[in-house]
């Protein structure tokens, strides 16, 4: 029998599903239906519904192999995959099979689906991205690769104690994660510290690195690839037997946890640099484990390495991953014996680097004496890369000392740190910023320099999301209305068609749908007022986003509320959503202050049906889910200029939430094709922010002729908000970074026309139509053929 065509298919009718629940509940799960468990019941059906994922996957894997083809390696540090159950299930084609199936059992789907935690590897967009990157990767048939770390700890929960953001650890997998597939016998071997000797690094201290893969199902296709995360394991030998026997049990495994650390907890950084030597042994982990496996999936089917950058594109998600680029050099000119300008080319030809940021703190650079102590010979390749890049742009612009100062890999002062970014433009062959504006921003600004050197190195490829996670499974209410309207659900896999929704925003049939899903959604999230806007903020907490500035607009509603009810303008609830970086203090005191408003608004018989704020703890993608398709206004109010993209922008834009926005980051682009009428546009222009910010700014003119601002902010002050706050005024009257008060008068003014809005539900339903039906460009199938075509070049390959 040939057993790579042996495999039995598995049955997709009811009868069949079930049996393969009770098969796996016995040989398996090990248990019985008798003495099953709820989390019995839980991973008994991961593994039914995986095993038909599975088996889509030896066929994508056998047609990879079989064809040789362009590989697409994703590397990042963050992946924030969602739940895995709902997902599977939908791609599965066993949606419709689980409950009953289930039943018999003796459980219910929703307590089933309660169990399941979704991995919180990442932190806000930069890893949701990535997870929306490969589901479209999949779908569209492209042999990938993602390649990750498998945190033992994600993204931190979030709890509130007396209206404070205090974290709590993240052991999602403290119960086994039945999605995974360990494959320990792909370990690799990373070396940290040492020295150079004549024989070349020789590594004082090696970790293993052991991988397990998540299965990426595509939609709608055959295609099953994966995500691999690498999680740090000791040697053996690091066990320390004789002290354990003597006794010393923790001196015994001192080692083993210090190696194991590696892996140990994602840091809850949204955009500055750690700082923290451990930081860099994790990107440094997760580089060399995937070169060396990449390296291994080459040589299956290739010999020659002049064939490696046809076969390969790696693409590094951020600067995060750059160490990649040394690294490569390393196992080729040290390992592989490569001349330098071979390696050189080979790593210009496959590497490509996106930008995630416009925060000039957010470039990470590290010190060059801690890089050169953990990883002391790809400092010497940085510095020899260095040389040359210099060299080149000396040639190029002779005599301009400045400009060589700039762009060199080593900043100087005040204290000698290698600048990651610039060693990520130089050793690609294509830089993306992820949103017009932000690719635009990043060759006048950012990256002006290497843009004069290597213009054509630089282009835009603009975020997008999954339209089957974002819309199908988190709005099934909605998408059967949508597919109902389209005459077919195509449009999951070619968001485009959505525009042919728009004729259906002039039918009041329609449009009463409409309306109705986005009540359901409410109700289902437990605000079910229909007749209040639901107005949502969800995302990371960081002063450039300004909640503060959402704050501010809230306390001016309670005040009118109070004093001028003829202004206040119709019921709203204002929901927050978002974690704060457990360092950053200003962030933290903004989620204090807007907890205390919350509190005060909702003790205030007045507000009564008018006016609540809601801020539930622990946003994640789970929570993201049920609140987007609820959202009636979507708040995108960075400074301008700030924001590079943006991403929950268009998740809330698709299921029908009208923006509030600045002209920043994506909102440009979402403004541009749902139409200027059906998008609230306030605030100062990045031109207008950067002149304001350059020149002597002064936030305490706002407060001296605004009078509804100063009140705000005297309330603040006074400590009308449970004593709280104090600082978060004085930052804003004081420094007031992120031109909060100087777009305050705009953004109220705005939002008075978001309620006359309301005020008309038949014309505020067509606008809400119209942003889902002028949507469809932000689907991340888009975006990853925008990244195909100008960067990967890969072609699908169909199991
Ligand atoms: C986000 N960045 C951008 N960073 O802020 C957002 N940073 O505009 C964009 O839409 C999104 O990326 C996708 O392109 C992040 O999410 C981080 O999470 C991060 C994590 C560690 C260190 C620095």
């Amino acid at each position: 029998m040939d057993l790579r065509n042996g495999l039995r298919p598995l049955g997709s009718t009811p009868a069949e599903f079930e049996q393969d629940l009770l098969s796996n509940l016995y040989y398996r799960r090990g248990t019985t239906v008798e003495s099953a468990s709820a989390q019995d019941a839980y991973e008994t059906l991961a593994l039914t519904v995986r095993d038909r994922l599975a088996a889509r996957r030896a066929r994508t894997a056998a047609a990879h192999y079989e064809s040789n083809p362009r590989w697409v390696y994703y590397l990042s540090a963050e992946y924030l995959l969602g739940p895995q159950l709902e997902q599977n299930l939908l791609y599965s084609g066993t949606t419709d099979l689980a409950p009953a199936a289930l039943e018999a059992l003796g459980f219910s789907a929703e307590e089933v689906a309660a169990l399941d935690v979704e991995p919180g590897l990442g932190n806000g967009g930069l890893g949701r991205l990535a997870a929306c990157l490969l589901d479209s990767l999949a779908t569209l048939d492209i042999p990938a690769v993602g390649y990750g770390i498998r945190y033992d700890l994600g993204i931190f929960k979030q709890q509130f104690e007396n209206g404070e953001q205090v974290e709590r650890p993240d052991d999602w997998a403290f119960q086994g994660d039945p999605w995974e597939f360990p494959a320990p016998d792909d370990w690799q071997t990373v070396g940290f510290y040492g020295f150079v000797g004549p024989e070349g690094w020789v590594p004082g201290e090696i970790v293993h690195g052991e991988p397990s893969h998540l299965l990426v199902p595509g939609y709608g296709t055959e295609t099953v690839n994966i995500v691999r995360l690498w999680r740090a394991r000791a040697a053996p030998a690091s066990f320390d037997l004789r002290r354990f026997s003597a006794g010393q049990y923790a001196e015994a495994v001192q080692e083993a946890v210090k190696a194991e650390n590696i892996s140990k907890v994602l840091y809850p950084d949204d955009s500055t640099d750690m700082g923290r030597e451990l930081r860099l042994k994790q990107q440094y982990f997760l580089v060399s484990c995937s070169l060396r496996d990449i390296v291994r999936r080459f040589r299956l089917r290739n010999a020659d390495w002049a064939d490696f950058p046809a076969k390969t594109v790696i693409q590094l998600n951020d600067t995060h991953p750059t160490l990649a680029i040394p690294e490569l050099i390393r196992l080729l000119v040290d390992e592989e014996k490569l001349e330098w300008e071979q390696a050189w080319s080979i790593v210009r030809q496959t590497f490509a680097y996106t930008c995630h940021t416009l925060l000039p703190e957010a470039l990470e650079t590290w010190p060059v004496e801690m890089l050169g102590r953990l990883l002391p010979r790809h400092l010497e390749i940085i510095y020899t890369i260095n040389e040359a890049l210099l060299a080149e742009v000396r040639a190029r612009f002779p005599g301009d000392l400045d400009r060589v100062r700039r762009m060199s890999l080593i900043q100087e002062e005040p204290q000698r740190r290698v600048r990651m970014a610039n060693l990520a433009v130089t050793g690609t062959f294509k830089v993306n910023g992820v949103a017009e504006l932000h690719s635009q921003l990043l060759t006048s600004t950012t990256f002006a320099d290497f843009a004069a050197l290597w213009p054509d190195r630089f282009t835009n490829v603009t975020n997008g999301v999954s339209p089957r996670r974002f819309v199908r499974l988190a709005n099934p209410g909605l998408s059967a209305l949508i597919s109902e309207g389209l005459g077919s659900d195509d449009w999951l896999r070619d968001l485009s068609l959505l525009s042919n929704l728009a004729p259906l925003a002039g039918d009041a049939s329609f449009r009463s749908r409409w309306r109705a899903e986005k009540r359901h959604a409410k109700a289902d999230l437990g605000l079910g007022d229909p007749g209040a806007v639901l107005d949502v903020m969800i995302k990371r907490f960081h002063e450039y986003k300004r909640q503060q500035l959402k704050l501010l607009h809230v306390i001016t509603l309670y005040q009118r509320l109070r004093n001028d009810p003829a202004r206040f303008g119709v019921p709203r609830t204002v929901l927050f959503g978002g974690k704060a970086a457990p360092a950053y203090d200003a962030a933290k005191s903004i989620i204090r202050l807007i907890n205390a408003v919350s509190a005060t608004v909702a003790a205030d018989p007045r507000t009564s049906g008018l006016l609540r704020v809601v801020f539930p703890a622990n946003y994640n993608v789970t929570l993201a889910e049920r609140i987007i398709p609820a959202a009636d206004l979507s708040e995108q109010i960075s400074m301008a200029g700030k924001e590079a993209s943006g991403t929950g922008n268009m998740k809330l834009a698709l299921n029908g939430a009208v923006t509030i926005g600045t002209l920043d980051g994506a909102n440009v682009e979402i403004r541009d094709r749902v139409g200027a009428d059906n998008f609230f546009l306030f605030g100062l222009d990045t031109p207008a922010a950067a002149a304001l910010r350059a020149s002597d700014y002064r936030p305490r003119t706002h407060y001296d002729s605004d009078e509804e601002l100063r009140a705000a902010l005297d309330a603040i002050l006074s400590g009308e908000f449970g004593g709280v706050g104090q600082d978060v005024a004085h930052s804003l009257l004081d420094r007031d970074e992120y031109l909060t008060l100087a777009d305050y008068r705009s953004y109220v003014d705005k939002q008075d026309e978001v309620a006359a809005a309301w005020q008309n539900q038949e014309q505020w339903t067509r606008m809400s139509i119209l942003n889902t039906a002028g949507s469809g460009f932000f689907s991340a199938d888009r975006t990853v053929a925008d990244y195909l075509a100008r960067i990967w070049r890969a072609e699908p390959v169909r199991p």
